[in-house]
């Protein structure tokens, strides 16, 4: 039997707002969109979401929430220090790390470089390490058998929670469990389902594989296995790069050629400087355009060398701009991406794992 233990830091940007300005503890903080434009909630305090505050609502609508909340504009790279802090504190005791997003990872601690023979323990002197060595943000744990049931228990007890979900328990938490906390089924999914009456695990439970499919399509049989506390997903270590790149969208819709092209070199000064930091070159520079109606294009161009310096990106980006409507469609979205890379050089192999098959939950929690 695995071990997989799933971290997801606790309202990950506002709690690294309030490190860095600890006047904000205790308030209703959002960072995202500012109240007057037309942004949306990245994330908030748990004190905001008290007023009925969640990520991805606009952030207008969160002023009537909640008018005394303090509003901030996110600050990636803050974000991403973080991140890295807590990714290069994962890999000291396992290589099989899975980042799902700057703030989660899941970890297989079956085989553990530091020796440590419970997943509990394991789990719990993470979350230590992360709140010594991230200045004090806090980190929500999962431990479990398969990784569905690791993220399923990391969120059990948020904030700064503990969670160990036992072969014998599974069943019971999942049939508790709403449909929409089912890995993968999004508010669409979920509201068809619930439309039919299936509203939490016992509801899937209840159905046949063939029930499932016609519901669900080919991820049926996915459904049908975690439902019954069987995922055999394994951790997959991060995979390289295989392109690098940004978009943004705009306030308001541009026609302007002067503005986009501006907003492109600025872009691709920052894919130039994404690329230096990860030791990347590429030879295909992609231009994504999204009209206001939502209408998306691409046009790429490859080179004869790698590249990563921003001038190369900014002049190809612009000539492939002038091969898209922009200029007369007014345009919502714009971005640049670098591929097609160098072939990563092959990793050094770390040759500190030993094995350690007992598995055991139970002692300490
Ligand atoms: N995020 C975002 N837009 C979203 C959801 C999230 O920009 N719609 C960003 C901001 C979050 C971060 O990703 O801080 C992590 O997202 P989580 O869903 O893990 O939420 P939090 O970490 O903020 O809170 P929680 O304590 O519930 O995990
Ligand atoms: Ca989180
Ligand atoms: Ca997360």
């Amino acid at each position: 039997m695995r071990k997989i233990i799933h971290i997801d830091m606790d309202a990950f940007y506002a709690s690294v707002e309030v490190r860095d300005n600890p006047s904000l503890r205790g308030k209703p903080l959002i960072v995202g969109g500012l109240p007057h434009s037309r942004g949306v909630v990245a994330t908030c305090s748990y004190e905001a979401r008290k007023f009925g505050i969640h990520s991805g609502m606009a952030s207008s609508r969160a002023h009537q929430l909640c008018p005394e909340a303090i509003f901030l504009p996110p600050r990636f790279d803050a974000y991403r220090a973080a991140s890295n802090r807590i990714r290069s504190i994962f890999l000291d005791y396992t290589d099989l790390v899975e980042p799902l997003s700057l703030d989660e990872a899941y970890l297989d601690v079956t085989v553990n470089k530091r020796g440590i023979p419970y997943a509990t323990r394991t789990a719990r002197e993470i979350k230590k390490r992360i709140r010594r060595e991230t200045g004090g943000l806090t980190a929500s744990a999962g431990v479990s058998y398969n990784m569905f049931l690791a993220k399923i228990a990391s969120d059990l007890h948020k904030p700064n929670g503990l969670t160990v979900i036992r072969p014998e328990d599974a069943h019971e938490i999942l049939m508790k469990l709403p449909i929409g906390k089912f890995f993968g089924i999004g508010p669409v999914t979920e509201k068809s389902l619930t439309a039919r009456g299936i509203r939490i695990g016992a509801d899937l439970f209840r159905l046949s594989l063939k029930e499932l499919c016609a519901l669900l399509g080919k991820s049926g049989e996915y459904y049908y296995g975690i439902v019954r506390g069987n995922d055999d997903r394994e951790v997959m270590p991060e995979r390289e790069h295989k392109s690098l790149g940004t978009e943004c969208t705009f306030e308001h819709d541009i026609t302007d050629m002067t503005e986009l092209v501006a907003t492109l070199a600025q872009q691709s000064a920052e894919v130039a400087d994404d690329l230096r930091k990860n030791e990347l070159a590429g030879k295909t520079i992609t231009l994504k355009v999204k009209y206001f109606n939502f209408r998306t294009v691409t046009r790429s161009r490859s080179l004869d060398s790698h590249i990563d310096d921003a001038e190369t990106i900014g002049e190809t980006a612009r000539n492939l701009l002038l091969k898209t409507e922009a200029g007369t469609v007014p345009v919502r979205l714009i971005g640049v991406t670098v591929s097609n890379f160098h072939d990563p050089k092959p990793e050094e192999k770390e040759d500190a794992n030993f094995f350690q098959p007992e598995f055991d939950f139970g002692e300490e929690l």
